[in-house]
Order: structure tokens, then sequence, then C-alpha cells
């Protein structure tokens, strides 16, 4: 198979990578296997891409771990942190190319993959800028002590990453693990492989050493479970390196991670794999099923906006979704019918159409669910306010939802359901709003609006999430530490705070004195 291909676009034409990505080079897989990704607006086959096995990621481990002590370790962090952001540079200069990769894998608009675009190259300007600036402490113990901190990168790095975001995610997984001095194995979602390879062709041309970064394409339970499970991301592999002296394997062992972002139930999944090969680390950020809050003193019109953005943005795809939606008994009803009327507002349609706000859902399998989730609702007696069914004959799309007369006994309320789908129920009173937002498994965002900067604050406090927005819903920044409370996950992504999950602290003493004992 070619291991390039143009693509047209309706906007443009670009040359699109098909391979696996390993030691900067675009190579097929060692099985020879490919699968097609599906443009989720009108089910057509965008393009057949390299499919990496098992194999393969044990070539890309190895070449990571060979980055990982050969040039990529002796790089000055200065240099190592303007690598990261020449690469950012690039992001903005092919913003046009990348926005229309997503629009037609993802189906998301251009516009918003224009936002992701940006969003990512900021995400990577801002850990480039902290490439230099990681240090640790000295600690005053006595006089014959000198004592203090590294904080070294961990390792080879297993990323997997989902289909929702696929640019921004790989951005937020790379550009902490790289300007930390660590080395990446990352594996797109397989239902939108392209953006990363277009990526790829960046890594080489902004200048980054081969091995640094490599890009395996493939499915979660043949490449990510690879991944997680592997021996030698941490340490050991008699897989991988069977035919390398022994010397070389104790070498290349030392204790690495994997960074997820995806399903609860798979991350689940990666926890026990890692605690069954090598404990390698592991940061996660899963699902959620996040509640919107709405007081009777709020600035309606705002609030309207924010709910409505709040669900319906990625067209429910988003992990921070507000899926659930308080509201006070005292304007329950008009909030409803208000809400109602916007939700129908909004423009479902082509991801390429200027006036597109929700595109398609991203598959089949994730449009079934959905519908399945909408049948279930009306089956357990939640009212349909608006939407609930496919709109048009080909491509996924479904018409933003919206179910009232809901309560927790329903799988509506309690589960992910990842789509333009969202409960309203009304609640009386501070406590009640606190009962119903926290009685949930997950713990990933939240937001309360009220113009009472006491309640805000209050509730703020008292809210189980990872993220609270106070006045508006969604707005994620590149400075701002995203991440789970309960079942959504651990370790934070964003802002200093991620550095963490790409450092390990060493302690050094160096004992000044003659021997004590
Ligand atoms: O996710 P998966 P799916 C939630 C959302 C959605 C549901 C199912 O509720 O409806 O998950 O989506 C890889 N070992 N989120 O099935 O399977 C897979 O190849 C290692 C929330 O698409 O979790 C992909 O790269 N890796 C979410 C990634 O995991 C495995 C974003 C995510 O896929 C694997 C996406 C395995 N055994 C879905 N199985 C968020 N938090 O934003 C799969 N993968």
């Amino acid at each position: 198979m070619a291991l390039f291909v143009e693509i047209e676009t309706p906007n443009l034409k670009y040359e699109q990578p098909l391979g696996l990505f390993i030691n900067n080079e675009f190579v097929k897989g060692v099985e020879g296997r490919t699968f097609n990704t599906i443009n989720p607006h009108n089910e057509q086959i965008i393009a057949s891409v390299c499919e990496g096995t098992e194999k393969d990621i044990d070539i890309a481990v190895i070449a990571a771990r060979e980055a990982l002590n050969g040039p990529w370790r002796k790089l000055p962090s200065v240099d190592r942190g303007k690598l990261v952001l020449k690469l950012a540079d690039l992001f903005e200069r092919d913003v046009n190319v990348l926005a229309n990769i997503e629009a037609t894998d993802n189906g998301k608009t251009v516009a918003m993959a224009a936002f992701d675009v940006m969003g990512s190259a900021a995400t990577l300007r801002y850990y480039g800028g902290w490439a230099d600036k990681i240090f640790g402490q000295t600690i005053d113990i006595d006089e014959n002590s000198h004592t203090y901190t590294r904080h070294e990168p961990i390792g080879v790095c297993g990323q997997i990453i989902p289909w929702n975001f696929p640019i921004l995610m790989l951005a937020w997984k790379i550009g902490p693990a790289l300007a930390t001095g660590n080395t990446v194995v990352l594996k797109p979602a397989e239902q939108t492989p392209l953006s990363a390879l277009y990526v790829a062709k960046l890594i080489v041309e902004a200048g980054f050493p081969p091995g640094v970064v490599n890009i395996v394409n493939g499915f979660g339970t043949v490449a990510g479970a690879a991944i997680s499970s592997h021996m030698y991301i941490g340490c050991g592999s008699e897989r991988a390196l069977e035919s390398r002296p022994k010397w070389e394997m104790l070498t290349l062992a030392t204790a690495d991670k994997v960074a997820f972002t995806g399903s609860t139930a798979v991350g689940r999944e990666i926890m026990a794999a890692a605690a069954k090969s090598n404990l390698k680390k592991v940061t996660l950020e899963l699902g959620g099923k996040s509640p919107n809050i709405v007081f009777p003193d709020a600035n309606l019109d705002n609030a309207l906006s924010w709910v409505n953005f709040g669900i319906y943005y990625n067209h429910g795809q988003a992990c921070s979704a507000g899926s659930r939606i308080l509201v006070h008994q005292d304007i329950y009803e008009e909030f409803l019918s208000r809400f109602r009327e916007r939700a129908k507002l909004n423009k479902v349609g082509s991801p390429f159409a200027p006036d597109t706000f929700q595109g398609p859902q991203i598959s089949k399998t994730q449009f079934d669910r959905i519908m399945r989730y909408i049948e279930e609702g009306k089956a357990d007696g939640a009212k349909l306010e608006t939407g609930g069914a496919r709109l048009g004959d080909a491509g996924y799309y479904i018409q933003p939802t919206i179910f009232s007369n809901v309560d927790e006994s329903m799988s509506i309320v309690r589960e992910e359901i990842f789509g333009p789908v969202c409960t309203v129920q009304s609640f009386k009173d501070e406590d009640e709003a606190i009962r119903l937002a926290n009685n949930s498994a997950y713990g990933l965002a939240s937001a309360v609006h009220t113009m009472n900067a006491n309640i805000a604050t209050r509730v703020a406090n008292r809210l189980q999430a990872g993220t609270v927005w106070i006045n508006n819903y969604a707005m994620v920044h590149q400075q701002m530490p995203f991440g789970g409370y309960k079942q959504s996950g651990n370790g934070r992504e964003l802002g200093a705070y991620a550095l963490d999950n790409y450092t390990q602290v060493k302690t050094v003493r160096q004992y000044l004195g003659d021997a004590i004992f």
C-alpha cells in the first residue's frame, strides 16, 4: 500500500501520510494490516491507514528508549523547549490544513477544528516555555549535608488518546511529556487517525531527533493494550528485546508510564494492565456526567447560552459536557421552555457549512449507542422535550435532545451518553442542588450560574468535581489544570500541575563530613 495519498476536502488538497511513524519515518506495520477511516458526514471511506500491532509497539518503544538514552537526554533543556515552540509555530502555520483534516475525519466544524488547532498550538507553546524552568529544591539539613532534588523525566511514555478532540488531546499529551524530557509512543483513536500523522510530518520539520515522538495507529484492544501491558514501558520485555544483550536490557529498563484519555471502562483495564505488567505509572482522564446548576438570580440569557453550549458543543462528545442541568424550581418552567426553543435553533449539518454549530457523531457505533440511550429514556418514563431522532438519512446526525421529568434511577441521568442529549431537573434549595450534583460516580466538571457571589463560592466549594465554572461553561485554558474527581480519573492535565505527571523526583544527599559509623 502507498504510504501517502492526496486528499481533497471542500477547501483544499493536501498530502496525507498513512504509515506508522517510528524513528521519524513513515513505515508499514510489521503484519502489513490496514484499516479504513470513515467520514462521519457521509459514511464514506476517507483513506486506508496502516494498522500497528504488538510488534510495531515493541519497535516504537525501542525507538523511544534509544532516543531517550541518546540525543534527547543530552539536549539542553532550552533547546528542547525551542523544538516544542517550533512545533507550535508549525501548528499555527498549517491551521487550515489541520482544521480541514479534523473536520473530515472527526466531523466537527472547520471553525471549531481551527479553534482546537490554535488551542493545541497554545498548549505546546505554554509547555515549550516550561522546558528550561523545571528544577528541584535545595534542602538545608545541617552543615555537613548538601541535599537537593532533581525533577527527572519518567522515560518512555505511552499515550493513548480518544477521537473527540484528536489534535487537542495529542497536544495535551505530548506538550508536557516532551518539555520535561520524556519520549513518546502515542496511539491515536482508530476513528481519527489522520491529524496525528500530519503532525508527524511537522515533528520532522521542527527538527526533533528520531524516536522522540512515535505515532502508531491501531485498535485499542491490540495496539492500545500492547502499550498498557508493555513490560518495556516500565521494564524488562523479553519479547521486545530477546535478541539484545542482557546489559542492554537492563540499561533500557526504567520505570515509565501510560497516560490515557477515554472511557472509564477502558481506564480500568489500563490500570489493571499496568498493575499486572510492571506497575508503570498511570494517569487517566475519563468520562463525566457533569452538572450545570442554574439559580433563580442568574442572568438567564447568559445562563441559557452557557447551558446550550455546555451540552451541545462538539456534538455532546466532550468528557466535560454539561449533561445534567439542574434548575431552581422558581425558574424551572421558564428556563425549560426557553432552553427548548434555544436548542431547536442550533444548526445541525455539514462540518463544512459556515453556519453549522453541530456536526455528525463520530461513528455508527456512537450513533447507535446514543439512540439506545434515547430509547431507554423514553421507556423509563422521561419526557422528551425536543429532539430524540436521527437527522437526515446519511451521516451520523442526531437532533439536539432534551429530557425532563427524570430521576436518578434512569440511565440517561446516571451514565455518560456522549452525544447531544441532556436531562433537566429542578431543585428547591442549595442543599438539594448539591446533593443532586454530587450524586454521580463521576466528578470531572460542573458549573453554577448565579449573580450571588456567596452562593457561587459556597457551591463551588461543595461540588465534587475537578473543575467548577462560575457563570460560564467549558472554558478550558492551557494554564488551568483539568482532570477528574472520583471515577473521572486521576492526575491533572494542563497547567503547571501536568508537569508532575511527567517528572519523578530524585533526592540527592551528599555528606560533607567524615564517616559517622
Ligand atoms: O472509548 P475508548 P470509545 C467515553 C464516552 C464514549 C465511550 C466509548 O462515554 O461513549 O467512552 O467510546 C483506546 N487498552 N469516552 O469506545 O474505547 C482506543 O483505541 C488500551 C470519553 O471510543 O475508551 C482509543 O484510542 N487502549 C472520553 C481510546 O482508548 C484501548 C473520550 C479511547 O477509546 C483499549 C472518548 C484497551 N483495552 C470516549 N480499548 C473522554 N474522557 O473524553 C480502547 N482503547
